[in-house]
């Protein structure tokens, strides 16, 4: 058995320990996306696989047997290519995905879509938006420039920021709501934006909106492809119960 543990999450981290712990012959795989990814107990590689036809080519010549994809919910593009390539090499595939977040008694979320609605669903009249949603996707916001943002990210911006009033706030999760809502008060917002990534270590904005009495705009998540589950053991379980490719 040989397994490609595609990372980026508390999950693909618990599933790590699991994997190391129990010896069997794992690689974790990082995007590359920040500068210095948390290290793993495993053999890491770092960086794209060069589309469905890159993956393909790894399987291949790593003989991946299983491939356990623990992305996070929006990286839709990785777990898409899997899916695919996984098809093409006959090789297992799951999905360990953690489930949404729920609005609870006394939130005030709007929901929408997808990222890019969350521009509209945001007030004309200035506001203080803590933009909690990485930095891929901050330029759609130059749409609204008459915001104040304040954008968490891990790595400092290596250029310059495509809106016009921004205080960057650097940190790598897990938070807490204490932390977040000193933050949020030291920085007077009025507005949070998330992304549904579920699980607990960034709920804590959630939390803290919660406590100020602030509005959320929560995104979505993209629809995935191809089966999922939501637990350690259950992978652990899948893996033991899946005929390698090519039996
Ligand atoms: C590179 C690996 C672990 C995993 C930790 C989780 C928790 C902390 C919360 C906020 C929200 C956000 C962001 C976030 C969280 C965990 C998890 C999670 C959100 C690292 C990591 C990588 C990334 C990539 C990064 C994205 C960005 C998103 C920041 C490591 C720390 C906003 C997602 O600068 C950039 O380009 C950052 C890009 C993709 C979203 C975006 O679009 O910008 N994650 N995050 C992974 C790789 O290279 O493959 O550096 O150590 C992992 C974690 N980030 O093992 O403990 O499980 O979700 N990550 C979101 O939820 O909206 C922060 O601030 O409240
Ligand atoms: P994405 O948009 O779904 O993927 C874009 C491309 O990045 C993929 O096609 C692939 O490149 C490469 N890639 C993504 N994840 C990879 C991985 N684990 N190993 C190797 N290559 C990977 O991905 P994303 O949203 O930018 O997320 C990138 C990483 O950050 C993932 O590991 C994800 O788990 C982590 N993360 C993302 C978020 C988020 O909000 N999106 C939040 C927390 C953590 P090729 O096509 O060249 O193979």
């Amino acid at each position: 058995m040989r397994v490609l543990l595609l990372g980026g999450t508390t999950e693909a981290s618990a599933m790590a320990q699991r994997l190391s712990q129990t010896g069997i012959a794992t690689i974790f795989s990082y995007a590359g996306r920040t500068l210095a990814p948390v290290p793993q107990p495993l053999p890491m590689r770092v960086g794209g696989f060069g589309g469905v036809a890159g993956l393909l080519a790894y399987l291949n010549a790593e003989a991946i047997s299983h491939v356990i994809d623990a992305t996070h919910p929006f990286a839709a593009g990785m777990s898409r290519n899997a899916v695919a390539a996984c098809a093409q090499a006959d090789t297992p595939l799951i999905r360990l995905e953690r489930a949404p977040w729920v609005a609870q008694a006394g939130d005030n979320w709007t929901m929408v879509d997808r990222v890019s609605d969350m521009v509209d669903a945001l007030p004309d009249s200035p506001a203080r938006v803590f933009l909690a949603i990485g930095k891929q996707q901050i330029g759609l916001f130059s749409a609204k420039p008459q915001h104040h943002y304040i954008l968490r990210l891990i790595d400092a911006p290596d250029a310059p920021l495509p809106l016009p009033q921004t205080t960057v706030v650097l940190a790598r999760g897990p938070f807490t709501a204490q932390g977040d809502i000193a933050m949020m008060c030291q920085h007077q917002i009025t507005h949070v934006l998330a992304k549904n990534a579920g699980g607990t270590a960034a709920q804590a904005k959630l939390e803290a909106a919660r406590t100020l009495h602030l509005p959320v705009i929560m995104a979505a998540r993209p629809p995935l492809p191809g089966p999922a589950l939501d637990n350690v053991d259950a992978v652990m379980n899948w893996l033991g119960h899946s005929a390698p490719r090519g039996v």
